[in-house]
């Protein structure tokens, strides 16, 4: 295959006005009827008009309502080819055929537990019917679904039902017509027997929106909280951006085989289940929360993608950056900014900064189709930073008003931000195009006889796949001063390049700043500062880069005692934190006798009993840097090194804060019914971190106690944790408290997923055996998505086990890759990824992983989708 660049974009040489669908769904083969009126662009009717389809049959073409002759088109596998269309505007009509119920690469139309269902990001709409399947044809879609009436009762597609009736043979109909212009990967369909939650929604200017939840009867009544969390998001996108609903139907529904999370299709969201269906007794308040993002997360798509949409693949980020970056505050705005900060950062480094630093290193805006939506909200998040709130919504409503309609690039959303405000982004565009996280040093100086303060940044961008030498970037850092008693020191002026800035807004005093780096080396110099501060850089962890400080260990835990910003308190715990696993590593590796620092068992005690904080912030405070984020710090990852040092880590301070972890328990069970707000989460999440701590404690009333947290709980959330707390260590209980788990949800599968991610992932040697049989559990099905993440992907997060010695673990992803590559091409090639950074590890581990690449790459039929990961991962 060949790879594609974004340097060879063109421009489409036809474009597409209207398009009317018309499906006839049946059991053994769906009929496509599609008429397309087709205009020509610049130098249109002189090129040859290429549509692409994939797996379909085509049954009959014709133009202007003539039969094409079998000369002027040519047919290839992926390919229909038009060779000499006529000069300007015309009528295509096609028809052909395709086998959705055959389909289990789940891309294009295919059914899932019965129902039909489509999807088309990024390109499956090909798999439909022959189309220009890319996102700069734009056209006005009609949709019309025949189907059989008792078994696809309900039949939805994008905009406005505008008819709908019986038909002979107990055959009904229903035409949709959406008004809005569309890429075709927005199109979808939907039929099946499925019954509707609705409610409405009143817009800001008074519009009644009729809202839909679909799924089969038995699940509708877990889908109370997706209302909810529909309706929060609506409201906050009028409120936040004047953006309004903009149809008088909004439809949601829920599929258990789906290969992402949801899908953000005009009108007809089309979710995972596992992201809708929610009841206190089976979703945990991940799961709630999960829920609220993305389903926020696919409603504001409709301006930020859909409205608006991407010029081409290149320029995803256009939509995802921007709009992960709209649910990540939507999250903010609902609960705790803080802790919703804290983690999305601990995500950005335990998946995205490992993958920026290897063979799959890409930039925001990839040169070729590779998926970037956490580091894209950051560059979105940067514009609001050097903005502020007023500034980024000037800048969004010129992006609205400029582009509203067309397919776009990640030029005009910047140009939209920066004339909106008049400003001066300097190299900023840097950050879409530059791979690799740009590695920022600080050293700090106190001049007492001047009262001056001198930070100098240093920054440094790694060489990553085809991009060896780097430019310096447009790096914004938040910053404020403490002073001795920890307090925000008055900020006057900066000297900065030759010029003595004064810092003031409207007359106000200041006390913290955003510098704006763009050079290699530079030095900012504060006055009058009093006495030596402790900065607090990169406050709320303003842009996305690895930081190196002089800060010595007594500031740090000055900073975890008393920053301001709740984002830094934590991160210079984490620092802290990184530091001394690090150290630990290096011990272990030389077979020293493990020493825990006992300052640092003492900070945590002190978080853990200062009841002025949020508890979900002293649940994250208390939980170290994962083995990811340690690895990828280390020259040569060391798995087993590390696993034994975090487990070390853990084990000592269950046995040096066991009296302050119980009373964590204690002052935390649950009050009585379960309820989905910030509090009680945040409960929640400090009596199940103290639990999952306290069950490394030896101690039978522990043990106990434990168990009877896991019988008594009223709600998931409480009654996993127990599990999770219990399933640690190995023994009869932890058998029995699985099987009885198993026992009392095997009727449900989003619970049962979650059992099997849990075996998956456990750390305990040798459970790769139990993994094998789970594969054959009834419980699996390689063919459904979320089963294979859960058991799979689990696995692969297994430090333990994945990377065992024997070889054992990487033979088994190998050898299921090649069996999931023939069943689901997207999903085998996520789960091929595990492997990307195989030469992270030593010389041992390097040759088991290589050979299991190699052994992939000459299977016989192997999909582009692995095909790009594991060669890419060789290269
Ligand atoms: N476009 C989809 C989303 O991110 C794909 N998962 O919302
Ligand atoms: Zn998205």
């Amino acid at each position: 295959p060949k790879e594609i660049f974004l340097k060879d974009y063109k421009m489409p040489d036809y474009y597409f006005d209207t398009v009317d669908l018309k499906f006839l769904l049946g059991e053994e083969k769906t009929i496509v009827n599609s008429r397309i009126t087709v205009f020509p662009g610049g130098e249109g009717s002189k090129f040859p008009l290429v549509l692409n389809g994939d797996d379909v049959k085509l049954i009959s073409i014709k133009i202007n309502s003539e039969d094409l002759k079998e000369e002027d088109y040519v047919l290839d596998s992926r390919h229909l080819t038009i060779l000499s269309p006529p000069t300007g505007s015309f009528t295509l009509e096609i028809v052909n055929e395709i086998c959705p119920q055959n389909n289990t690469s789940l891309e294009g139309l295919y059914k899932s537990t019965g129902n039909f269902c489509t999807q088309c990001e990024a390109e499956g709409f090909r798999k439909i019917t022959f189309y220009q399947d890319r996102p700069d044809i734009m056209a006005k879609y009609t949709c019309r679904i025949e189907a059989d009436k008792s078994l696809y009762p309900v039949l939805l597609s994008n905009g406005n039902l505008i008819d709908q009736g019986n038909l002979e043979g107990g055959k009904h109909y229903a035409l949709w017509e959406d008004p809005f212009k569309k890429p075709c990967y927005l199109f979808a369909l939907v039929a099946g027997k499925l019954v509707s939650r609705d409610d409405v929604f009143i817009t800001r200017s008074g519009r009644k929106i009729s809202l839909k939840i679909w799924t089969p009867a038995e699940d509708l009544p877990k889908t109370e909280h997706a209302m909810y969390s529909l309706k929060a998001a609506m409201k906050w996108d009028e409120d936040v951006f004047g953006l309004e609903y903009d149809l008088d139907l909004f439809n949601i529904v829920a599929v258990p085989d789906f290969n992402m999370g949801a899908m953000e299709n005009k009108s007809l969201n089309i979710f995972n289940s596992k992201l809708v269906l929610a009841s206190p007794e089976t979703a945990s308040d991940a799961d709630y929360a999960a829920i609220l993002g993305v389903i926020g997360h696919e409603y504001f798509h409709n301006w930020t993608g859909n409205r608006v949409t991407c010029r081409d693949w290149f320029q995803l980020s256009l939509k995802e950056g921007l709009t992960v970056f709209r649910d990540q505050e939507f999250s903010s705005d609902m609960g705790s900014r803080a802790v919703k900060r804290i983690a999305d950062v601990s995500r950005l480094r335990n998946y995205q900064f490992p993958q920026d630093a290897g063979p799959m290193a890409h930039p925001v805006r990839p040169h070729s189709y590779i998926k970037v939506y956490e580091k894209g909200a950051e560059v979105v998040r940067m514009y609001k930073t050097l903005l502020g709130s007023q500034g980024f919504r000037k800048g969004m409503d010129l992006y609205f008003e400029r582009h509203d309609g067309q397919a776009v690039t990640c030029e005009d959303f910047y140009a939209a931000m920066r004339d909106a405000n008049d400003a001066d982004f300097a190299n900023f565009l840097l950050w879409y195009s530059q791979a690799g996280t740009p590695q920022v040093k600080v050293t700090s100086s106190y001049n007492s006889d001047g009262r001056t303060f001198s930070l100098k940044f240093r920054q440094d961008v790694p060489p990553t796949p085809g991009q060896p030498v780097k430019e310096p970037m447009f790096i914004p850092v938040a910053l404020g001063l403490l002073d001795s008693s920890g307090n925000n020191l008055r900020l006057s002026s900066i000297y900065h390049d030759g010029v003595l800035q004064s810092i003031s807004e409207n007359n106000q005093p200041v006390y913290s700043t955003v510098l704006r780096l763009t050079k290699k080396e530079e030095e900012f110099v504060f006055s009058d500062i009093p006495e030596r501060p402790v900065p607090s850089l990169f406050r709320g962890y303003s842009a996305p880069v690895r930081l190196e400080t002089d800060l010595n260990n007594d500031d740090l835990f000055f900073l975890l005692a008393n920053d301001s910003d709740e984002f830094n308190r934590w991160e210079a715990g984490q620092v802290l934190a990184r530091k001394l696993m690090l150290q630990l590593v290096a011990d272990h590796q030389q077979n020293k006798t493990l020493v825990l620092n006992s300052k640092f068992v003492e900070g945590l005690r002190s978080i853990l009993s200062d009841s002025s904080l949020d508890k979900e912030f002293i649940a994250k405070a208390i939980t170290l840097p994962g083995e990811g984020e340690i690895m990828d710090m280390m020259e040569v990852a060391d798995p087993d090194a590390v696993y034994a040092v975090r487990s070390f880590i853990r084990k000592q301070l269950a046995n040096a804060l066991k009296a302050e972890l119980l009373t964590a328990v204690e002052n935390n069970r649950s009050s009585e019914a379960y309820v989905f707000n910030h509090p009680e989460m945040a409960r929640r999440a400090l009596k199940n971190t103290a639990l999952a701590y306290l069950a490394l404690v030896e101690d039978a009333e522990i043990a106990s106690l434990v168990l009877n947290e896991y019988r008594n709980a009223s709600n998931m959330t409480d009654q996993f944790a127990a599990l999770v707390a219990i399933a640690q260590k190995p023994g009869e209980t932890r058998d029995e408290i699985l099987a009885d788990f198993y026992a009392k949800w095997q009727h449900d599968y989003l619970v049962v997923n979650k059992w099997l991610a849990l075996q998956a992932m456990s750390d305990i040697p040798g459970n790769i055996e139990n993994v094998q049989n789970l594969l054959n559990h009834k419980a699996f099905d390689l063919r459904n998505p979320n089963k294979v993440y859960s058991l799979i992907g689990g696995f692969c997060g297994s430090i333990v086990n994945f990377h065992a010695k024997d070889g054992s673990g990487y033979k088994f992803l190998g050898d299921i890759v090649l069996q999931l590559d023939k069943i689901n091409p997207q999903v085998a090639s996520r789960m091929v990824s595990a492997f990307s950074r195989w030469r992270r590890y030593d010389e041992h581990r390097q040759n088991l992983a290589k050979a299991q690449l190699e052994k992939i790459l000459s299977a016989n039929g192997l999909s582009e989708n692995v095909f790009e990961i594991a060669s890419k991962s060789l290269a």
